[in-house]
């Protein structure tokens, strides 16, 4: 039986891959860290499982604590470790640079010289959950694992680290130690300010009348979506892999925020009417097919915020997927069609019970 652990597990990410590694056998470890509230919700129905029990720890740590991450990586004796945790949240990073880089970058590190301090370096896998904010300010369409980064937030530069210091580790000490580069995935557990979780929430409640109007920042900005249970597998995938070598994970197809919003209201039967430009930009109710909801044609329901525009933005993501595919048979499941009926259906019957 191969022991996992992972960082970030109370996460959307983590939550998706302790199911998956449990599915496959594994002793799963998770580090959790220390919050006023419990904040377990996304891994409960795993750790209250009496069949999962013996299967499934957690352990209290933090990224910016090297002796909590060095006694956990010590007792656990990881065959894997998945580096999921970070401050994930770009606009929160201009906000909280430091933060940002001292978890996302130097946490990194610690989890590296964490390995190589405790003789693990022949035993233990690293992967490190990069990102497609890397390619920031993009120098070639579409994004492959080859594209030139230029990152675009404090969050996108600590991650540069992250990436860069795990290839050095990787070469220096013979470690396997992996960067999967993640365009955009999403889900039902996708936390709540993230622009789809916003939007399906937005949506759920104008249509619950429970809320009147949504507001979003830059309404242009393109993304590559996919689905974190298929980018669960693909991180498992990189990791079984007998050479360590970084890879891309991402759909092919890029997606404005204002489609995306379209496509939210068009699950529920509402179609929308967007006048104005920048961040004059509204958006009303067209028509309403569906009669549960009650909303007159005309109604206003999404606007722009200055607040949520961003100090530097990503334009435009689109990554290319080709390697993964080939070299690890990587199939993802979902289209965004798909990912958005999850994501709506499941925002439905969350709000509505909620109400
Ligand atoms: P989430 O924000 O949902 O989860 C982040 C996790 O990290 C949470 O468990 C959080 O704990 C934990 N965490 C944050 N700071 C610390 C810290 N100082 N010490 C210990 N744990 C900490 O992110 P996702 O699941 O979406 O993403 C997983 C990883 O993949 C992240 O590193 C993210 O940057 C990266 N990524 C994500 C992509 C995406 O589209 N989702 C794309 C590419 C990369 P808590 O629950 O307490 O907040
Ligand atoms: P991103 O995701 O920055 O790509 O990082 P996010 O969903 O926050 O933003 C996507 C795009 O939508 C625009 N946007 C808004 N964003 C938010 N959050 N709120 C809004 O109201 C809003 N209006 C418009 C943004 O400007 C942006 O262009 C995510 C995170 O998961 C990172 O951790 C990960 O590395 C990258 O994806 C790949």
């Amino acid at each position: 039986m191969k022991t996992a652990l992972i960082t970030g597990i109370t996460g959307q990410d983590g939550a998706y891959l302790a199911e998956l590694l449990l599915e496959k056998g594994y002793n799963v470890h998770g580090i959790k860290r220390r919050s006023s509230l419990m904040n377990t919700d996304r891994i409960d129905h795993l750790f209250f499982n009496d069949k999962l029990a013996d299967r499934f720890h957690l352990h209290y740590g933090d990224m910016t604590d090297s002796s909590s991450i060095i006694r956990i990586i010590q007792q656990v004796q990881p065959d894997e470790i998945y580096n999921l945790a970070a401050q994930s949240h770009v606009q929160v990073s201009f906000e909280t640079p430091e933060y940002t880089a001292n978890a996302d970058a130097i946490g990194v590190l610690r989890i590296l010289e964490a390995i190589r301090i405790l003789g693990l370096t022949k035993k233990t896998k690293f992967y490190q959950a990069s990102t497609s904010e890397l390619y920031g300010k993009v120098q070639a369409i579409p994004q492959t694992e080859t594209t030139p980064f230029y990152p675009r937030s404090p969050y996108g530069v600590a991650k540069l680290y992250g990436y860069w210091i795990t290839v050095n580790y990787r070469e220096a000490y013979d470690l396997f130690a992996i960067n999967g580069i993640l365009f955009n995935h999403e889900s039902p557990l996708r936390g709540e300010s993230f622009v789809t979780r916003k939007i399906t929430i937005g949506v759920a409640q104008i249509a619950l009348g429970i809320e009147d109007t949504l507001l979003l920042g830059n309404l242009d900005a393109k993304r590559d979506w996919g689905h974190a249970k298929d980018y669960a597998e693909g991180m498992w995938l990189m990791m079984q892999q007998e050479k360590p070598e970084d890879f891309v994970l991402a759909t092919g197809i890029t997606t404005s925020v204002r489609d995306f919003v379209k496509m939210a209201f068009g699950e529920i039967g509402i179609t929308l009417e967007f006048k104005g430009i920048g961040e004059e930009e509204k958006a009303y109710v067209a028509s309403c097919s569906n009669p549960k909801y009650q909303l007159e044609i005309g109604k206003l329901v999404v606007a722009i915020h200055p607040r949520y525009f961003r100090p530097a933005e990503v334009d435009l993501l689109i990554g290319d997927a080709a390697k993964a595919k080939t070299k690890l048979n990587w199939q993802p499941k979902y289209d965004l069609p798909a990912l958005v009926k999850e994501m709506m259906a499941a925002e439905m019957e969350y709000q509505a019970r909620k109400k």
